[in-house]
């Protein structure tokens, strides 16, 4: 068998700091800036795999800490890793477990070591080190790992920031170490340092001198508001290596991901189009549609008639409000994909404005046709 191909990395257009271009992996291409739906347990919610292809997805993210609780990552290994468990074979991204353990695990400890925990499904205890990490996401046979890192909320103490920063980027050299030499794979670093400018810069210092496949940012839409993280993402790009992608992790709204590209980010991930969905919340060039509410309970429109997607066009407003607030599981379906289908349009969108250099006029026409609606 020949050797998988590299991950590689290639620019092809700049406007400002916003950047596109492509990145290779052995399973396929990932067309940045990207948008990776999120598969936490192994299935992007109410979604068929290649239904979250055909809405233009080239990449998913799993998590490690919930595919480590269910069903365990030896299991999926001795079962032919993720792609295969899934059906999903094009480029995965794992996230490290450390932000999903603060986030849904019982008594957690933090030592040097790693990170103790119980389980939020069955209460059983479970410990997270740098390498347990890497072993995890090889073992699922991952593209991109993340190294574990410690996220803390905001706003925080200098020194608690500085603390979980400095943890963050001692993590960081135990897991270059166990990862090792897979070119097949790509492993991110990640910075933290809270919104202090002088803790980031170091962060992404000592990062750089590590030396990582890609830099994600770490640390951001944990409680501040979107200026504060527009600002930490001004001062930090600029200490990032060009030559390789940029990752803000776990974010966000389409004006989140607007405001972040302009600011030279390469890739993004977030549950909100899913989780939104199955709340009735419909994300479409006019803005944002509650469906639960009752005045779309008589309204024969369908969501967009002039849409490229399909179930923008084929159902009525008033029957999607009907399956919403039914709980039917078809709402969540088609919900889903509208979403997923919008934030793929938005991120194609940036990448042909960018490479013909009007990336600034399309974020001013997106975020007009966001308030000019009639909804
Ligand atoms: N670290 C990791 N995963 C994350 C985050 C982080 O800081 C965030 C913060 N927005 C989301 N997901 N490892």
């Amino acid at each position: 068998m020949p050797e998988p191909l590299p991950v590689a990395f290639t620019l092809s257009a700049t406007e400002g700091q916003a950047r596109t271009g492509r990145i290779d992996t052995h399973r396929g291409e990932i067309r940045t800036p990207a948008f990776m739906p999120v598969g936490t347990a192994a299935t992007v919610k109410a979604m068929y795999p290649e239904q979250v292809r055909e809405t233009g997805a080239d990449i998913l993210l799993g998590n490690t800490y919930h595919l480590m609780l269910r069903p365990g990552a030896e299991r999926v290994a001795s079962l032919g890793g993720l792609h295969d468990f899934m059906d999903w074979q094009r480029p995965i991204l794992t996230d490290s477990g450390g932000f999903q353990v603060m986030s849904l695990a019982k008594l957690r400890r933090m030592t040097e070591r790693g990170v103790t925990f119980r389980s939020h499904v069955d209460g059983s205890s479970h410990e997270l080190t740098p390498e347990r990490s890497i072993e995890i996401q090889t073992l699922l046979d991952s593209d991109i790992i993340m190294q574990l890192d410690e996220c803390i909320s905001l706003p925080a103490e200098r020194k608690e920031m500085e603390r979980a920063m400095e943890l963050s980027l001692r993590w960081g050299e135990r897991s270059k170490a166990a990862f090792g030499d897979q070119p097949q794979r790509a492993l991110f670093g990640i910075v933290q340092g809270g919104d202090d400018p002088e803790l980031r810069a170091r962060s992404a210092a000592g990062l750089r001198s590590i030396g990582f496949d890609g830099y994600a940012v770490g640390g951001l839409a944990v409680g501040e508001p979107q200026e504060v993280m527009f600002r930490v993402l001004s001062e930090i790009t600029p200490e990032l290596p060009s030559d390789r992608p940029r990752y803000l992790m776990g974010v966000g709204k389409p004006d989140d991901i607007l405001g972040a590209i302009a600011r030279g980010i390469d890739m993004f991930d977030c549950v909100h189009p899913t989780r939104a969905g199955r709340h009735g919340h419909i994300y479409t060039r006019f803005g944002v549609l509650n469906l639960k509410n009752a005045r779309h309970k008589d309204d024969p429109r369908p969501v967009d008639e002039t849409s490229p997607n399909r179930n923008c066009r084929r159902f009525s407003r008033a029957y999607l409000h009907h399956l919403v607030r039914t709980e039917e599981i078809l709402g969540a379906m088609i919900l889903s994909q509208i979403n997923l289908s919008y934030y793929q349009e938005l991120v194609d969108g940036a990448r042909q404005a960018i490479a013909e250099g009007r990336f600034e006029d399309f974020a001013a026409a997106t975020r007009a046709g966001w308030s000019a609606g009639d909804l």
